[in-house]
């Protein structure tokens, strides 16, 4: 065969491909909703408001997927998981995915999860106290660290305790409003956890925000990343699209106000990013409108960040590290192609 035309006849099969949809998206799409493994309450990652709706950065990820699958944001079930539960909920299919501020480790990958595309890029940090006068990890010799079960910071408080010899000493809670209030009634002279979850915490459940610092437990950066159960690789591919979704729409400029314009772009990506060129959806068992509707419904990766956690939220945390690759950040949008 002429190497040009076998070339074309592969390209071909390859794009007239549709996935083969796996039991997740099956069992999904028989029950009209995903189940989502949420916070037990963090505000700007995952919390009910007062009327009881989800919203936070980790909640709208499950919202993605719901709108690529349903074209409803709205179909999804959030249960709310400790740290000890929630990797367990979703081994045993109680959740479809679990984006709750869960760092990629090793141990985990392995213990029969798979994670997806990292949506936040974080230090783990210590709150103490203004009054103590500690400012960093160095000065914290013999001090109390409420730390929660189930979450990678057992690990780190023990890591910076031995590397830097200061006897830490671990006070450990299994429920997540245990952990704070031990804090906050002087149960501990730290808190530990995810930095941003920190900022969280002091900016909504502390009775003076100013009374707290924060400061960086190590130097080792974590990725929060999404996870799904090993075996559906379809699955997997539908989680990490819809988040691929939300980065490359910021990428090209697309905004949920700007979106229909976008539709009679000349650029071959933005076009298959929208649909207007077919294939990418069907390449995934979803319609070709899929990132559309992500996008009109939610609005690209900036925008989520922004009224969650950002200028437009009451944490006004920085973009730091989770920019785009092009602004100096490590958020890394795939081909979409
Ligand atoms: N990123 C870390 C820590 C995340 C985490 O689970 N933090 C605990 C302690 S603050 C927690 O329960 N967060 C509160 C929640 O949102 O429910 C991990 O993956 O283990």
């Amino acid at each position: 065969m002429n190497w040009k035309l076998g070339i074309a006849a592969l390209a071909t099969a390859l794009s007239a491909t549709a996935a083969t949809a796996g039991p997740t998206l099956d069992k999904v799409k028989e029950r009209g909703r995903i189940v989502c493994g949420a916070s037990q309450g963090t505000v700007g990652f995952g919390s009910p408001d007062d009327k009881g709706y989800w919203t936070g950065l980790d909640v709208e990820t499950c919202r993605a997927v719901a709108v690529a699958i349903f074209g409803d944001k709205d179909k999804v079930e959030f249960v709310p998981l400790s740290g000890q539960q929630r990797i367990p909920a979703l081994q045993t299919g109680e959740i479809d995915i679990l984006p709750r501020t869960l760092t990629w480790t090793l141990q985990r990958d392995a213990n029969g999860i798979n994670f997806t595309t990292p949506t936040y890029y974080e230090f783990t940090g210590f709150m103490v106290s203004k009054a103590s006068g500690v400012t960093k990890v160095e000065e914290m010799t013999g001090a109390s660290v409420c730390v929660q079960t189930g979450s990678t910071t057992e690990v780190v408080v023990n890591d910076v305790s031995t590397k830097l010899n200061l006897q830490l000493n671990p006070v450990v809670f299994d429920n997540v409003a245990a952990t704070r209030q031990a804090f906050f009634s002087g149960r501990c002279d730290a808190l530990i956890t995810d930095a941003a979850a920190l900022a969280s915490v002091r900016a909504t459940q502390s009775d003076n925000p100013d009374d707290y610092v924060i400061f960086p437990a190590t130097k080792y950066m974590d990725a929060l990343t999404p996870a799904v159960r090993h075996g559906d690789d379809n699955w997997m591919d539908i989680v990490n699209w819809s988040i691929q979704a939300l980065l490359n729409a910021e990428l090209y400029g697309i905004t949920q106000a700007n979106i229909d314009e976008m539709m009679t772009s000349d650029d071959p990506r933005v076009k298959r990013f929208l649909g207007v060129e077919p294939g990418n959806g069907k390449a995934l068992g979803l319609g070709d409108e899929f990132a559309y509707n992500i996008v009109k419904q939610l609005g690209n990766y900036g925008e989520i960040f922004d009224r969650n956690l950002g200028a437009g939220s009451a944490l006004k945390i920085e973009r730091g590290p989770n920019r785009l690759f092009s602004d100096g950040g490590l958020m890394f949008p795939m081909a979409f192609q």
